[in-house]
């Protein structure tokens, strides 16, 4: 059994607030729906949270409304000091919180540190992003004339989470949208709750050391009635959703018809390609990780793998080496490489898939398998490698589990691309190949149509310093680096005269 000290370094207890508004919890309260957690690691129940109502929602909307009126007016880089502290606060928890990650989630324990890292860095980001709001000044036609844009802040943004990366895309947003002077309301996922009240309680410590006021970061637990309420809501001028392309239609088309902002971040359906001339196995090594990291769990985890056929044998061959080697098992065991499915309906929906794959002629080459062992819960899996075809329903499917289909191609390297592009999504791509030619013409416009595209590195694993996101049914959005900041501020255009005299733009006369 493992000590489960961390949980109280985290401020969890056996029953959790439904809500908080930053420094203040919900009293607990039994009369309260509530929700078990149970860890996919052991099978064991973590501790329980109380459910919110739609009148917690419209409380923690009247109190982030009252938070925006003196958030928005602190100057950027004082809010930006905030974010460096919470930064602080993150490096001093990230060895509990990384756990907490791993415990509620499932990934392994790097993972579980990697993702921390992830919101560690998006902080430091932020603070640099603080002083660098900038807006472009445009040359005015008219003489004796300013013209100029500025960015201002949006609001209150929602903020709807998955359960695959609990806290770094809250992080992401949330840290971002902070700077710009906006007040975010988190739903985490029903799923992996703890790790979104363990993130109030290291936001609490700062929010009351800096005596900064209640609502400017807010989280609700709840089920997808709530996320639809948020949605609705014209109040919040911003919904930003991870998750599946199904939940993100739904997002979507409640925000679109508010004429909202929403900022989509779903599924995606990553291919690998690995030409004759790339380096095997650097390649082998990036799919592995591709595929079976976070147990397949990941929006940008390797789901197809197109080879070609000069090379196909030896990266079958090669695969089927390493997968049987992987050991499975409890991601808090640092020996081990992949850990459980988030629960038995993932383990239901990753056998489907198999069958599906087979019913349409695939051809299952290892795992599959429910995997046991002392001391595990029933949500772990052999990794799965199945020959399949493109055009197969379940291929264009995203299945959220270790399954990669081998696909191969034959000619040129656009032959590989016309295969990559042709699913709904467009998350994330990569090639294998040590041939200029290849690499530039995937880059190119006739290239990848994904939001990332890599070169000779993996689907999965970006760096917070791009902006994230994909085309098609991934949704469009764009977060975490770059210029993501835009999409969580409203633009101003500015036009100043400064002349004694009133001249029309487009030189017309308008005498009176
Ligand atoms: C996700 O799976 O929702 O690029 C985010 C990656 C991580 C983020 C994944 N940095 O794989």
């Amino acid at each position: 059994s493992i000590n489960l000290d961390f949980l109280k370094e985290l401020g969890i207890q056996e029953r959790n607030p439904a809500f908080s508004t930053g420094r203040t919890f919900a009293t607990l309260d039994n009369s309260r729906e509530t929700r078990k957690i149970f860890s996919p690691t052991d099978g064991q129940l973590i501790a329980e949270v109380e459910m919110s109502t739609q009148e917690d929602l419209e409380h923690i909307i009247k109190v982030s409304q009252e938070a925006f009126e003196s958030w928005k007016v602190l100057p950027a880089p004082k809010r930006g000091e905030i974010v460096r502290q919470i930064g602080e606060a993150l490096r001093k928890y990230k060895d509990p919180l990384g756990k907490l990650v791993t415990y509620e989630m499932g990934k392994i324990y790097q993972e579980g540190l990697g993702e921390v890292q992830e919101m560690i860095d998006i902080c430091d980001f932020a603070v640099g992003q603080s002083r660098q709001l900038y807006g472009l000044e445009m040359k005015s036609e008219r003489q004796d004339h300013r013209m100029f844009e500025q960015w201002h802040p949006l609001g209150l943004v929602g903020i709807i989470s998955a359960f695959n990366f609990p806290v770094a895309v809250w992080s992401w947003n949330s840290m971002i949208a902070a700077i710009g002077g906006n007040v975010c309301v988190w739903k985490p996922s029903e799923k992996t709750p703890l790790t979104a009240i363990a993130c109030q309680h290291i936001l609490q410590e700062v929010l009351e050391a800096n005596d900064l006021p209640e609502g400017i970061f807010s989280y609700i637990i709840g089920d997808a009635e709530i996320g639809a309420s948020m949605s609705h809501d014209s109040r919040f001028p911003l919904i930003s959703a991870t998750g599946s392309t199904r939940m993100g239609k739904k997002v979507g088309a409640a925000v679109g018809a508010r004429l909202g902002k929403s900022l989509l971040e779903l599924g995606g359906n990553n291919a690998l390609i690995i030409t004759e001339n790339a380096d095997l196995e650097m390649a082998v090594r990036a799919t592995v990780f591709g595929a079976v990291g976070t147990c397949g769990q990941r929006c940008t985890s390797t789901r197809r793998l197109i080879v070609h056929d000069k090379v196909y044998d030896q990266v079958k061959d090669r695969l089927l080496k390493i997968y049987p080697s992987l050991s499975i098992g409890n991601p808090l065991d640092e020996s081990k490489l992949v850990g459980p499915l988030i629960d038995e309906d993932a383990v239901t929906a990753f056998k489907a898939a198999l069958e599906k794959a087979k019913s349409e002629g695939g051809n299952v080459l290892i795992g599959g398998e429910s995997f046991t062992d002392e001391g595990l819960s029933n949500n772990y899996v052999t990794p799965a490698i199945v020959e399949a075809q493109n055009h197969f329903e379940i291929v264009q499917e995203e299945t959220f589990a270790p399954i990669l289909y081998l696909i191969k191609y034959s000619g040129e390297v656009e032959n590989a691309i016309a295969i990559q592009n042709d699913v709904k999504q467009g998350l994330s791509s990569a090639v294998f190949t040590n041939h200029l030619l290849e690499s530039e013409a995937f880059l190119s416009s006739a290239g990848s149509d994904c939001g990332i595209a890599n070169i000779n590195i993996g689907t999965s694993g970006a760096e917070i310093g791009g902006a994230f996101g994909g085309e098609k049914e991934t949704g469009g959005g764009r977060e975490s680096g770059s210029d993501s900041w835009k999409a969580y501020m409203r633009r101003q255009t500015n036009t100043i005269n400064y002349g004694r005299v009133l001249p029309l733009a487009q030189g017309i006369k308008f005498d009176i």
